[in-house]
């Protein structure tokens, strides 16, 4: 894509040489970017793509937002072809699963088209290394999800003084995100937390009525439930929803991956711990910028981590900390 999108330029240089076209010409022949995000009702795909068009305004590209309204690899693929058919010179895609997005993607790549992931990843997450199907992408844009995982664990473990019964709220497997969260989650206890008991995790398939099921129906068996760990904001505001319904606001302590308004809310009012914010809007951002330098013939970093910002009711009115509360 690299070439066609240097051929291109070439061909408008060209043609304003020969018949004095005006500088408009070229700027019609910029790069076009398409994101696709994990799924579009989810305020962190929502600030994904504000700061998107952010770098897409700067650098006077233009970007398709197209996603499907659930997290399922068998509707975001239509949404894929869909996008080929439009030859873009990159796509930007949160793959819905670490597998079944890899031939998909390849189709995308081998029509010429640059493949970057943000947020998840395909196949192991190592690109362009030469090594298994999923090499072919140019970067990974996101979060370091099993830092963020660890990071769940420790505010956990203190939430809870160290001991107790706890269990991870989660979406489903081979969804690189939450899976590494997970990872992360287990391995800090695991190291550092000897008096924790981790129960079995739920699934909740990304749906919040189904983790407030879920966290009720394990309080059921479990009355000295502890804690729980919400490993992205359906599973997080889920699982709050399912403490409050048992009356244990601020006796089953929740922490929280994602920050939507929501989530700020039950910090205030002491439902949620804490939460760990990322920074969907800079994935965004760095996401069309690292397409951009690629189409236009710049080397780009092969992994690009972006950070995160911990909440808690005594810093989340701090205008610092708050910039990072997901748009709606
Ligand atoms: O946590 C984010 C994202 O990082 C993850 O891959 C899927 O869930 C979210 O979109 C939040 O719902």
């Amino acid at each position: 894509m690299r070439r066609r999108t240097l051929l291109k330029i070439a061909a408008s240089v060209a043609v304003m040489a020969g018949i004095g076209i005006s500088g408009q010409a070229i700027a019609a022949e910029k790069p076009t970017i398409a994101l696709i995000p994990g799924l579009t009702t989810d305020a962190f795909y929502i600030t994904m793509h504000k700061g998107a068009q952010k770098a897409a305004d700067a650098l006077g590209v233009k970007l398709i937002y197209q996603g499907a309204p659930d997290w399922n690899a068998a509707l975001q693929v239509p949404v894929l072809d869909a996008i080929i058919a439009r030859k873009p010179d990159a796509i930007l895609i949160a793959p819905n699963d670490t597998n079944q997005l890899v031939a998909p993607l390849k189709n995308a790549a081998d029509a010429g088209i640059a493949v970057i992931t943000v947020d998840t990843f395909i196949d192991d997450g190592k690109y362009q290394d030469g090594a298994g199907k999923g090499d072919f992408p140019i970067t990974y844009v996101a979060s370091d999800n099993v830092l963020g995982g660890r990071m769940a664990a420790r505010a956990l473990a203190a939430s809870i003084g160290g001991k107790g019964k706890v269990y991870v709220s989660n979406t489903k497997p081979n969804i690189s995100t939450t899976d590494q969260r997970e990872e992360g989650f287990k391995l800090e206890m695991a190291e550092n937390y000897p008096g924790i008991e981790i129960l079995k995790t739920q699934f909740n398939d990304d749906s919040a009525v189904k983790a407030a099921a879920q966290l009720q129906a394990v309080f059921a068996r479990t009355s000295d439930l502890a804690g729980v760990f919400g490993a992205n904001l359906f599973s997080a505001m889920g699982a709050a929803d399912g403490v409050k319904a048992v009356g244990k606001s601020g006796k089953i302590r929740v922490v929280a991956f994602d920050a939507p308004t929501r989530i700020v809310d039950d910090l205030k009012s002491g439902l949620i711990d804490l939460a760990i914010a990322q920074h969907p809007a800079e994935i965004g951002y760095f996401g069309v910028m690292a397409a951009y330098a690629h189409v236009t013939g710049q080397s780009v970093p092969v992994a690009i981590g972006t950070g995160f910002t911990v909440m808690d009711k005594n810093n989340v009115d701090d205008p610092a900390i708050s910039q990072y509360i997901y748009s709606d």
